[in-house]
């Protein structure tokens, strides 16, 4: 397996809980998939919505393409092995001058896995500055275990159930994870980050993977990731097979339970019984 990772990264990695820039494809080719994604944007009358922007890689070719990328599944294996399962995948797509941010918060807090050996690989489809609202960390917070968090569901926050870290953040440590098109960042699962508002004239659009080695389970109820490298040896998710073309209807199906399966793991102990509902969650991710 070749070393996508440097030493001197892996090291950044496990001290810092995040490592970038890291270049996966050209910028024509980020260029490309923004135009896939807005293409059904113009197909469907707007910005991809509600479960559209979650596991999606289960609904086009060219995002399963994507989350088994070889040059980020290197990077991922150089961290955590050569068995490895997507877990899932998000949109996160800022509109330009628009209000949506990311509150501070650890990604495990909701997540029900069993382990923090989950690392998020954020591939810019278009760059993120500091103007258009890139993500923020602050180093070396992965390591402080988990956090209580508060449940806000503030309109505008792109996160579930809002939530926000019950800590005081000192915006002095926040470190920028600025990316051209076509660069990843990649960030471990306790990390504390956040987004401000896009305040540029053009969109911001990253679409975040989320990988385990095979070796992690769900606890709080039954789940699925697919299989993008090596072997599954302990079977603690459903396996999901690969689309091999664009919205079909089996999968748009398979996606739909699938995705509604997660939103009750990730909306336990709330009122909010159903994510997809544009009632109930209008921008949520
Ligand atoms: O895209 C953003 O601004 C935030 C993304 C995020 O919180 C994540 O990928 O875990």
């Amino acid at each position: 397996m070749p070393k996508v990772l440097s030493p001197e990264q892996i090291a950044a990695f496990e001290r810092e809980g995040c490592v970038f820039p890291i270049r996966v494809m050209s910028e024509d080719n980020a260029a490309r998939l923004r135009a896939r994604l807005e293409e059904f944007e113009q197909q469907t009358g707007g910005p991809l919505k509600g479960d559209l922007r979650h596991k999606s890689h289960l609904l086009f070719t060219w995002l399963a393409d994507l989350v088994r990328q070889e040059l980020i599944l290197d990077a991922i294996e150089n961290l955590y092995g050569p068995d490895l399962l997507c877990w899932s995948s998000n949109f996160f797509i800022k509109e330009a001058r628009d209000p949506a941010f990311v509150s501070w918060h650890q990604d495990s807090t909701y997540w029900g896995l069993d382990k923090p050996d989950v690392v998020t690989a954020w591939v810019a489809f278009t760059e993120a500055t500091e103007a258009n609202g890139a993500m923020e960390s602050i180093p070396g917070s992965h390591t402080l275990d988990q956090i209580p968090h508060r449940d806000t569901f503030a309109k505008h926050n792109l996160l579930t159930r809002g939530q926000e870290v019950m800590v005081e953040v000192n915006p002095a440590e926040r470190r920028v994870i600025t990316l051209r098109p076509g660069e990843m960042s990649l960030h471990h699962v306790r990390l504390v980050h956040g987004s401000p508002p896009n305040q540029s004239d053009d969109r911001r659009i990253g679409f975040a993977i989320r990988y385990v080695p095979t070796y992690v389970a769900q606890i709080v109820g039954d789940d699925s990731a697919s299989l993008v490298r090596g072997e599954d040896r302990f079977r603690h998710f459903e396996l999901e097979p690969q689309p091999l073309r664009d919205l079909d209807p089996a999968f748009l199906a398979l996606h739909k339970r699938i995705t509604e399966r997660s939103a009750r793991i990730l909306y336990r102990g709330t009122a909010v019984k159903d994510y997809n509902d544009p009632a109930a969650q209008p921008e949520r991710q």
